[in-house]
């Protein structure tokens, strides 16, 4: 039996298209999921949209069309960026999706009969686009502490859930996981600026507006857009609250929620209150990532900075983003993308470092042994000294991505590139050649093609296209992730396919003079 693995990432709002810090997310998700996937381990990666509140209604009357019409448009636009960003989610869920709003609606009724939830009246300052009501204390300059814009008091008649009731528990809770919130910074944040403070009981009712899941024995009020949408992580596994599913009872509770740090509160905040309140187990992991900025500023899609993963892919190609952003965004600290940066990444990651390697070892293999792999004969320190190397790679990135260190795991897997590159200059196969130590260049070249492949078989989670090229130019169908632990696996005297270029070395300057055209 295979161990179970199940990641989500947050449900992205259906308001507008997602830029590029959204789709980072995904891309951060697939990575981690396809890690698992060659791991050995029984994966279900969950992604989707977040379909209902008052922001989207008044996005929808804007563009002159029914929210519903308005968010099948927007969420087809989201899919086919997750798609196109080759993420290998196993469902797209919608909060509109029939099922889904009907276990809501059972939720909210259960958690009402047991007294989790109690009719009162509401009076705060709202901030319609965060979908929040903030006290007068929380305001920064008098406007929302998560978006800046302005707050509005609204008073209504609303449903509470009782979230004051579960803080000492769950203080106790994340006090004795340390591993719930990562990173580290972020459990204390929240411990000392929130919980601790004290939990006030929680709005999960509307009634200004309507595009929500309506509650069934109260109709004039729609659920808490955050109750709807935190349940999605339940609800589209099989969750009921009379008769869970084998499929929830399998997967639940979740090993990881992937989400950004803007939304931390809400999953270990509200979320676990919730789950409690059904009486159900907690997500083993909430890791709050980094933000992706702009220029150094904050992406907003109102800003006018916005850049998006599907441009940014039609220039640069697929694989090339999803390095970006996965290098570039370490464990805890925002990164940032420019198309300057971008630009010298490609040209010394991609380029240099790993396209030159696998073009010029499978032409080298070509002009000396006729495109077959040689025989691996007798080793040498240099060739010990490379194996180790990738030996040391391999334990570095399986470390690194047991603890959600993406960019670090990529670094790893090109200390295998980096060194056979070095490995190169050092045993110079052109010497060989020329002096006919023909037997000492086939152990070189073997090496070098073992440690591709090898680094190919690490760097398929992260670009999987540019391993799958690789596999295709070593012709080799050793390519189970097992196999990265047999040094010597690759295939002797089969040949190899014509070398094609990974990663076309770009032109600075003409690129960004034609961007600005
Ligand atoms: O928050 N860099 O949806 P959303 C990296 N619907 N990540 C970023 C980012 C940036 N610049 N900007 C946003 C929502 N994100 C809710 C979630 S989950 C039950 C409901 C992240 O479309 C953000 O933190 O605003 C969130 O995790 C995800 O993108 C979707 O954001």
């Amino acid at each position: 039996m295979k161990e179970k693995y199940y990641i989500s990432t947050a449900i992205a709002y259906t308001s507008g298209k997602p830029h590029i810090g959204n789709t980072y997310e995904v891309i951060l998700a697939d990575a981690i999921a396809r890690f698992k996937r060659a791991q050995g381990y029984d994966v279900y990666f969950q992604t989707g949209t977040d379909e209902h509140g008052e922001k989207i209604e008044l996005k929808a009357k804007e563009a002159g069309v029914t929210p519903q019409e308005y968010v099948d448009k927007v969420a087809g636009t989201i899919r086919s960026i997750w798609d196109k960003m080759n993420t290998s989610y196993d469902r797209f869920v919608r909060t509109t999706d029939k099922k889904h709003e009907e276990e809501v609606q059972k939720i909210f009724k259960k958690m009402y009969d047991q007294g989790d939830i109690y009719l009162g009246e509401y009076k705060g300052l709202y901030c319609t686009p965060c979908e929040s009501f903030w006290t007068e204390s929380q305001l920064v300059d008098g406007k929302c502490p998560d978006c800046g814009r302005e707050v509005k008091e609204a008073k209504e008649e609303a449903y509470f859930f009782k979230l004051s009731k579960y803080q000492d528990r769950l203080v106790e809770y994340i006090e004795s996981h340390p591993d719930f919130i990562q990173p580290e910074s972020r459990k204390n944040e929240m411990l000392n600026n929130f919980i601790k403070p004290g939990l006030q009981d929680l709005c999960v009712s509307r009634t200004s507006f309507s595009w929500g899941i309506p509650v069934d024995f109260d109709p004039k009020h729609v659920v808490y857009v955050w109750l709807d949408a935190l349940t999605n992580y339940i609800t589209n596994i099989g969750y009921d609250p009379d008769t869970p599913t084998e499929e929830f009872q399998k997967y639940w509770p979740a090993d990881l929620h992937l989400i950004g740090k803007d939304i931390i509160r809400f999953h270990t905040i509200y979320w676990p209150c919730f789950l409690w309140s059904l009486g159900l187990d907690l997500p083993k992991k909430v890791f709050g990532h980094p933000w992706l900025l702009t220029n150094n500023d904050k992406i907003g899609k109102s800003r006018g900075n916005a850049i998006y993963a599907d441009d940014l892919a039609d220039l640069f190609g697929v694989d090339a983003v999803r390095y970006y952003v996965l290098h570039e965004i370490p464990f805890a600290n925002d990164g940032n993308l420019t198309y300057e940066l971008m630009i010298e990444r490609y040209n010394s990651d991609l380029a240099n470092i790993l396209g030159n390697l696998v073009n010029r070892t499978i032409s080298m293999d070509k002009k000396y042994f006729d495109g077959v792999v040689p025989e691996m004969g007798t080793m040498e320190d240099l060739d010990e000294d490379l194996k180790d190397t990738v030996s040391k790679a391999i334990t570095k990135t399986i470390d690194a991505m047991e603890n959600l260190r993406v960019a670090d795991a990529i670094d790893a897997v090109f200390e295998i590139f980096r060194r056979s590159n070095k490995y190169i200059d050092e045993t110079t196969p052109w010497t060989l050649a020329k002096e006919g130590k023909i037997e000492r260049l086939q152990t070189v070249i073997y090496h070098l093609l073992e440690s591709i492949r090898i680094g190919a078989i690490l760097l398929h989670s992260f670009l999987p296209e540019t391993s799958e090229k690789i596999y295709q130019q070593l012709n080799t169908d050793k390519t189970d992730f097992e196999s990265i632990y047999q040094f010597g696996s690759l295939e002797s005297g089969k040949a190899v396919h014509d070398p094609e270029p990974l990663f076309a070395r770009i032109d600075k300057e003409k690129f960004l003079e034609g961007l600005n055209q």
